[in-house]
């Protein structure tokens, strides 16, 4: 659901005349979130059906603000475009920062400024594929908004959905915040050149991920160093050809 009303939903409250008011107000802002997730999981569907047909792989990246989506998206993004036409889509409430900073791998990118909206909803990936050839790509990269609570609800149509965590949060992220990696298919811990020096501790990192989702796989990478970078593009290359997405 989107943040922003929730905001304007705080106001009503202080403004509204009892305890029935305010049920009520509760009753219909549920119908309203469950026709908004539903009119998103509809065109979410369609997307996907639309990927499936052009052949391409769409993985999006899910986290809190700073995990380091971008820097680990760039670096994806430049390792893969030597073999495969890969394109990237980046949500942000403000500026065009992780756009210009993804197009310095010199692929297609495109910015989606969400404004309000604290994550990103079907129909905006929708929107902004109006003018790009599908058929034109391999591999399709969708970074969310910085946020570990409100993407979890929309499925934006994609085949695998990445959640990272970075060395620099803690270890105890999936714990808190388990409904993210719950709706996620692999984790990444990034920044593990700087693992060290926060006494991040990696084996409490894996026990919190698999506290919340048992066997998930979990890639520790460094988009500073590289290190890592070979087995997470390996487990790229084989999803995609087990879905059977190659042309
Ligand atoms: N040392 C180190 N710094 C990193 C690494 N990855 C990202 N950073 C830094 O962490 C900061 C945040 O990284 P971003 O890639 O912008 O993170 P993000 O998740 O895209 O952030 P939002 O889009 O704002 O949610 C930047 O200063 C990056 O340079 C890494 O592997 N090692
Ligand atoms: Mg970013």
């Amino acid at each position: 659901m989107r943040c922003a009303d929730t905001g304007s939903y705080a106001g009503q409250r202080i403004g509204s005349n009892g305890i029935g008011d305010y049920r009520m107000t509760q009753t219909r802002l549920v119908e309203v979130r469950q026709n908004v997730l539903k009119h998103n999981d509809v065109l979410a569907r369609e997307l996907r059906a639309r990927f499936e047909k052009a052949g391409v792989y769409v993985v999006s990246f899910v986290s809190s603000p700073g995990s380091g989506k971008t820097a680990f998206l760039e670096k994806t993004l430049t390792l893969l475009r030597e073999k495969y036409r890969v394109a990237a889509l980046v949500g942000d409430l403000a500026t065009e920062n992780d756009a210009a900073r993804l197009a310095r791998a010199e692929v297609p990118v495109k910015q989606i400024v969400t404004g309000t909206i604290c994550h990103l909803e079907a129909q905006m990936i929708k929107k902004s594929l109006e003018d790009w050839d599908l058929n034109e790509l391999d591999c399709l990269f969708v970074e969310n908004v910085g946020n570990l609570v409100c993407p979890s609800s929309y499925d934006l149509g994609e085949a695998l959905r990445v959640v990272l965590m970075s060395t620099t949060e803690g270890e105890d992220k999936p714990r808190k915040y388990p409904t993210i990696f719950n709706t996620a298919d692999v984790a990444v811990i990034t920044k593990m050149d700087l693992a060290e020096a926060c006494e991040f501790d990696l084996q409490a990192a894996h026990a919190s991920i698999q506290a919340v989702r048992p066997r998930m796989k979990i890639f520790e990478v460094s988009s500073k160093t590289g290190a890592g970078m070979d087995k997470w593009l390996e487990f790229l290359r084989s999803e995609r050809e087990t879905k059977q997405l190659v042309k």
